[in-house]
């Protein structure tokens, strides 16, 4: 078997932490390395490998992957929908550059795979608002989903062109309550829980009837590793792949939270990212993904709410030193 070398790039995010963790467990704690701009996340601290590093600069990419002999790299660097839309060039030249200068460096050093996300935000209004397909007009009104789609077209081309084997997810939403999220829209369906066992009470930014496809933190790395282990045979896309889990609406979330803890009262005051949710599909046709590669979600609404309140609840308990 050839033993593989990870670099995890953007490994102190809201993903790069839980499939950091989760890659060590398969490949091994040192044959995963984790880097980020910002400082290594506490929970990666004594799990392996880290490495200050901005994906900005190419030249240091570079010795880093031939010096840690690295065979497979996992780009998550980017800056998200909220934080785009307040520097739209900034967001488009990390979202851009750093794409191309991983893609490159895993031409010239023959790199055996590259993962690189996109997302739901491709989608724009002119998009299906139900069941949104694999293949279906695709006008992004954000310059994070104008990014993410010129990323899909650039990841095909480098398969295509050069044969980089680069695979990809168009997440949704994630959910999730080990590491915080980036300043993305769908970062309400996090936040709301931290307000519901902390204060009890969460003003959205959203509208109470913003319906969003969403995904627990847990099957999203699955789909991911399950997504880079598949046979290449059964790739059949080499842009990005739908996958989907739920969608609800804040009204929805929050009564499933109010099953938990009745007393939990929301209020909603809409912002300059309800527009942003507002030009994005409802709910994802992810049929190709499951015919390919065998993708199928473990979490629905109810069972994330009870797995988020209970685990989120016992980490803000050590937090708060109880
Ligand atoms: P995040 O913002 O939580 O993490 C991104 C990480 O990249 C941060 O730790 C940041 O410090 C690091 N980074 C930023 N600039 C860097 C640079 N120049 N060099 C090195 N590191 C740098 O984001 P995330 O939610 O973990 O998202 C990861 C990827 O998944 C992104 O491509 C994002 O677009 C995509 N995605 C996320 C979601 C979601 O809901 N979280 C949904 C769809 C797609
Ligand atoms: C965001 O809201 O920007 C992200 C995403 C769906 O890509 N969570």
């Amino acid at each position: 078997m050839i033993k593989e070398r990870i670099l995890v790039i953007g490994a102190s995010g809201q993903i790069g932490v839980e499939l950091t963790l989760a890659l060590r467990k398969i490949y091994g704690n040192a044959n995963v390395i984790a880097s980020d701009l910002r400082e290594e996340n506490d929970l990666l601290k004594g799990t392996g490998p880290y490495v200050s590093m901005d994906v900005m600069n190419k030249e240091m990419l570079h010795v880093q992957v031939i010096r840690q002999g690295i065979t497979q790299i996992y780009l998550l660097a980017a800056i998200l929908s909220a934080t785009g839309e307040k520097n739209p060039h900034l967001a488009w030249s990390l979202n851009m550059q750093s794409l191309l200068n991983v893609l490159d460096i895993a031409k010239e050093e023959n790199l055996h795979k590259v993962y690189w996300p996109s997302s739901i935000a491709v989608f724009g209004p002119t998009s299906p608002k139900q069941n949104c397909p694999q293949q279906t007009i695709i006008e992004p009104t954000t310059v994070y989903g104008i990014s993410k789609y010129a990323g899909e077209f650039w990841c095909n081309y480098y398969h295509h062109r050069y044969g980089i084997d680069v695979r990809s997810l168009r997440y949704p939403g994630l959910i999730s309550y080990k590491s915080a999220p980036g300043a993305g829209t769908t970062d309400y369906a996090v936040e709301i829980f931290h307000e519901a066992l902390e204060e009890k009470k969460y003003k959205c930014f959203l509208r109470e009837d913003t319906y969003l496809p969403m995904m627990y933190m847990p099957d999203a790395i699955r789909a991911t590793i399950e997504l880079m282990e598949a046979d290449a045979s059964k790739i059949s896309v080499r842009t990005s792949y739908n996958i989907s889990a739920m969608s609800f609406s804040p009204k929805e979330i929050a009564a499933a939270i109010q099953k938990h803890i009745p007393a939990f009262a929301v209020s909603y005051k809409p912002d300059y990212r309800q527009p942003i949710a507002d030009s994005w599909p409802q709910s994802i046709d992810d049929t190709v993904a499951r015919k390919d590669w065998g993708w199928k979600e473990e979490f629905a609404l109810e069972r994330m709410v009870k797995d988020m309140l209970e685990n989120l609840g016992n980490q803000l308990a050590i937090d708060n030193g109880q």
